[in-house]
């Protein structure tokens, strides 16, 4: 990653941090921060050529809702069933210095993103995905639902850092009842270096009904935050 690029995500992050926190309060955040144990392995599926060379290839198959009625958050949608939320679970497992192919079924629609940083695809195989099987390098800042952003500046963690954009459902395919049949699939790559945690959140504004929409589904773990821990394979 280059100086500009490090500047720029570290004042972006910084300015997500800060206005989570003053609009959510750090007490909420760390409350919340337990509620959910629960967590996805990746799936092995043999071996993937890389850069790297060849690399064990696992996989991780995910979704994001609308609200949170898909059963996740238990029978009809947990505390809050209008909210906004991936599934099936939100805290991952992936083996360290593999090859992770992770699968974001979308069936949420959305607006614009606060900033068009995370409009781009950033820090998979290739700086790429496939959206619906065709290879894209970015969003359309005003057509993103959700992202799913890793974010891997710690200590003495190895750097993990990769943020996907995906593509919003049409506000017309969206039903009343029930989920849309035809949702977005973005596939994308990613490499893991040393065993850490990391925690991975989104970055579009979707907390509906708070301010800057940063509060409510993307202030709690377990719907639009987890972790995403690189463990020993
Ligand atoms: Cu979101």
């Amino acid at each position: 990653m280059n100086n500009l690029l490090a500047n720029k995500l570290v004042a972006t992050l910084g300015t997500v941090v800060i206005g989570a926190a003053v609009i959510a309060g750090i007490g909420t955040c760390v409350a919340s921060a337990k509620n959910d144990s629960r967590v996805l392995a990746a799936t092995a599926a043999g071996t993937m050529e890389t850069a790297q060379g060849t690399l064990p290839h696992y996989t991780l198959d995910i979704s994001a809702y609308p609200d949170s009625m898909f059963g996740g958050h238990g029978k009809d949608g947990g505390a809050h069933p209008d909210w906004v939320s991936y599934g099936p679970v939100t805290n991952f497992q992936v083996p360290a210095h593999s090859a992770i192919t992770i699968t974001v079924t979308n069936y949420d629609s959305g607006e614009t993103l606060n900033n068009d940083f995370f409009g781009k695809v950033r820090g998979t195989i290739d700086g790429s995905a496939t959206l619906n099987g065709k290879r894209i390098t970015s969003v359309s800042p005003d057509q993103v639902g959700h992202t799913f952003t890793v974010h891997g500046i710690s200590g003495q963690q190895s750097e993990l850092f990769f943020s996907v954009p995906m593509q919003a459902v049409a506000e017309e395919d969206i039903p009343e009842e029930g989920y849309t049949k035809t949702p977005n699939v973005t596939v994308f790559t990613v490499i893991t270096g040393n065993e850490g945690e990391y925690v991975w959140n989104c970055e579009y504004p979707c907390g509906d009904g708070t301010i800057a929409k940063f509060g409510n589904a993307m202030s709690s773990m377990g719907y639009m935050s987890g972790y995403f821990n690189v463990v020993r394979a």
